[in-house]
């Protein structure tokens, strides 16, 4: 750094302003900020006139710059960089000593010029330019005026990741795309596609076509129950092999390599539904589930498992051109494994302690799969737990900060995913949508974490990546995944980006505010506070409230620690949980004490803001004297508010399903309103 910097001011003569990168200024507030941007006098007419110059390799990315700017720049294949006035020039150049992805943006009077240490360097160059034009000003016809500036610029991550799991719920390829193109908007260049889980499996293969056909889809008849939203009905999806290439094509425009993930060897359900050979030979799972086998584990004492997993790894490998591969390996529930007397003898004889170590076991033999294929193995943190990986994988650590810290010291390369501060499925304030697991992640907390352990030296964090989990999107709608991963995607991608000691939420929030959020809305980005969409404070338990006195009662026991009192109880955070799902026919009621008189009355069941282990889909009556009911919502499903029309005695519900693809019901306070 200090070498390029003397080399600056041998470079230029005329007197400079320079600035900190991040300081308000005449240049906007460019997000994720720049290493360096030093302040010149005088504009850049970008617009009509203006020619783009640079070699055959780049035009592609100079007709990006022209689709995305919207200016009608003429683009010319000429070698070299001189002369001319309203020239745009692009080109690479290895020996400007300039870090892997970094750039140089030089504005003066008479030319723009944009040096790409390599090519995605070009790109970046390509993305801070667009962010130096006013943000509505795209017309084709116009003429933009870009101040004079240097931009010294370079990532601090190689990995600056996001991962969409299309499992949970399907994403169409074309919002896929969308979102690619917002990454690269912000510097980022890893996606990781969550292609598989318990709820589905939306990657085509050749060698097994059954799992996307049928695990790509949920309700009605497929084999896999619904468990989000849409109860009784079929929904999903999953991608043809064009829309794979295409979003492996489009990734790679934009300098972005798509991380497939398999996950293994548990959030497996989806595969085992329709290959239930692959579980372990022990008792099914229904009890507790109407009938509904909730197994989801590989089991690992089975060999034909290993050449079936071979087989999907080697297509998965055939179809994905990246460098790493994830396979999995979080969240591994014990008792199968447990139970299995294949996997027991197994671990007698590989002399493996506990599941732990199975698993770890477990993800080394498909680590050599990948790697004898030229991959690297990217796994979750838990896949570690039991001993030492052996393939050099890069471990994905999602769990806390000490996950992170333990895979640091573990001497693993290490992506952090925390999910206190990059789970953008978590809620952003007490009262909005989402999950809370993981605490509310609000943007100043993710903006603010530092992702390298203090005492971490040389380089094991390669980089950061938030996680867009969609157990709950079916619930929210499509609104949802603009409102969650904006800004806070913003927060990350400059976390990832810009160096770390230059941080500083305040800065940051001005830029987002006087400029950034006006571009974002005109790339037409819903984010959380656009117009028109503001903050929505779904989940609230409103103040002034009735606190009635009521009865729950119901067919299915409750847990001890869970009773249905703890629903009856005005105590908000509190709720019921039964000892498995309901049936059809399982009924629940609410009596209360004397008739209430009131303005609404809100039921609810599942966990807050998460639509699972819910009672529907389920007939919800209302009786005013408590010998006659009628119907209030015949397709009851995670929660509803209705305006009764005199004193209610009390409320019943009547389930017509068969279970929700869980093993219990959660059943929360009635809200009750003047
Ligand atoms: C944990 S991230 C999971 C996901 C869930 C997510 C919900 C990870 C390795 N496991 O399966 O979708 O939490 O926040």
């Amino acid at each position: 750094m200090i070498r390029y910097y003397k080399l600056l001011i041998a470079y230029f003569l005329c007197p400079l302003i320079s600035v900190p990168a991040m300081a308000a200024s005449a240049v906007p507030g460019i997000i994720p900020a720049p290493v360096e941007v030093e302040m010149r006098e005088g504009v850049f007419a970008f617009g009509a006139g203006t020619v783009v110059r640079c070699s055959y390799e780049l035009r592609p990315l100079a007709s990006y710059l022209y689709r995305e700017t919207g200016r009608r720049v003429r683009v010319e294949s000429v070698a070299g960089i001189h002369g001319a006035q309203n020239v745009v020039w692009l080109f690479v150049d290895p020996a400007a000593g300039l870090p892997a992805e970094g750039y140089t943006l030089e504005v003066t009077r008479d030319t723009l010029r944009i040096t790409g240490a390599d090519r995605a360097g070009v790109l970046y160059g390509i993305q801070t330019l667009r962010q130096l034009l006013p943000p509505h000003d795209n017309l084709p016809v116009s003429v933009a005026e870009i101040p004079c500036v240097r931009i010294t610029d370079y990532p601090r991550f190689p990995y600056r990741g996001f991962t969409l799991d299309v499992a949970r719920t399907f994403t169409p390829c074309e919002e896929v795309i969308r979102l690619l193109d917002l990454m690269a908007f912000h510097k980022m260049n890893r996606f990781h596609w969550h292609l598989t889980d318990d709820e589905g499996w939306r990657l085509p293969l050749e060698c097994y076509p059954e799992l996307a056909r049928e695990g790509g889809f949920r309700g009605g008849g497929s084999p896999i129950r619904n468990i989000y939203g849409a109860w009784g009905e079929r929904y999903g999806g999953y991608y043809t092999p064009e829309q794979v290439w295409a979003v492996i094509d489009h990734a790679a425009f934009l300098n972005i390599e798509v991380v497939p993930e398999f996950d293994l060897p548990g959030h497996s359900r989806a595969v085992a539904r329709i290959h239930p050979e692959i579980l372990c030979r022990g008792p099914v799972d229904t009890a507790s589930s109407a009938g509904y086998d909730l197994r989801k584990v590989w089991c690992a004492g089975r060999e034909e498992n290993f050449a079936m997993i071979e087989r999907i790894i080697d297509e998965i490998c055939e179809v994905f051109p990246g460098a790493v591969i994830h396979t999995g390996g979080d969240e591994v529930p014990p008792e199968q494994w447990e139970t299995c007397p294949d996997c027991r003898a197994l671990m007698e004889r590989e002399g493996l302690e506990n599941t732990a170590a199975l698993n770890t076991w477990f993800e080394n033999r498909v680590g050599r799969m990948v790697a004898a294929r030229g991959r690297r193995q990217a796994v979750w943190n838990e896949a570690a737990d039991g001993g030492r990986l052996e393939h050099d994988p890069v471990i994905w650590a999602w769990e806390n900060h000490e996950s992170v810290e333990r895979a640091v010291r573990a001497g693993y390369d290490v992506v952090n995913m925390t999910s206190q501060y990059y789970y953008f499925d978590m809620k952003q304030s007490a009262s909005e949508v989402g999950l809370a697991w993981g605490g509310v992640v609000d943007l100043a907390k993710t903006y603010g974490y530092e992702p390298v352990p203090a005492a971490e030296g040389d380089g094991r964090v390669i980089g950061v990546n938030g996680g867009f989990w969609t157990e709950t999107f079916l619930w929210n709608g499509e609104w949802w995944r603009d409102y969650q991963l904006f800004p806070r995607m913003c927060a990350l991608a400059e976390t990832g980006w810009s160096q770390g000691s230059a941080r500083d939420f305040g800065d940051f929030r001005e830029r987002l505010d006087r400029w950034h959020l006006a571009r974002l809305d005109a790339l037409g980005v819903a984010y959380r506070g656009a117009p028109g969409v503001g903050i929505r404070e779904a989940y609230a338990v409103p103040e002034g409230r009735i606190r009635a006195a009521y009865e729950l009662t119901g067919s299915v026991p409750c847990t001890a620690r869970n009773p249905y009192s703890h629903a009856a109880d005005n105590d908000t955070r509190t709720f019921a949980r039964t000892e498995r799902t309901a049936r059809a026919g399982d009924w629940f009621e609410f009596r209360f004490r004397s008739p209430v008189e009131c303005g609404s009355i809100t039921v609810r069941s599942g966990y807050s803001a998460l639509p699972r282990f819910v009672i529907g889909p389920a007939v919800l009556e209302v009786s005013y004297d408590g010998r006659t009911y009628e119907v209030v919502d015949p397709r009851f499903g995670y929660t509803g508010t209705f305006r009764p029309r005199a004193a209610v005695h009390s409320l019943r519900l009547t389930v017509t399903g068969e279970g929700n693809g869980e093993d219990a019901v959660i059943i929360q306070d009635l809200v009750i309103m003047p």
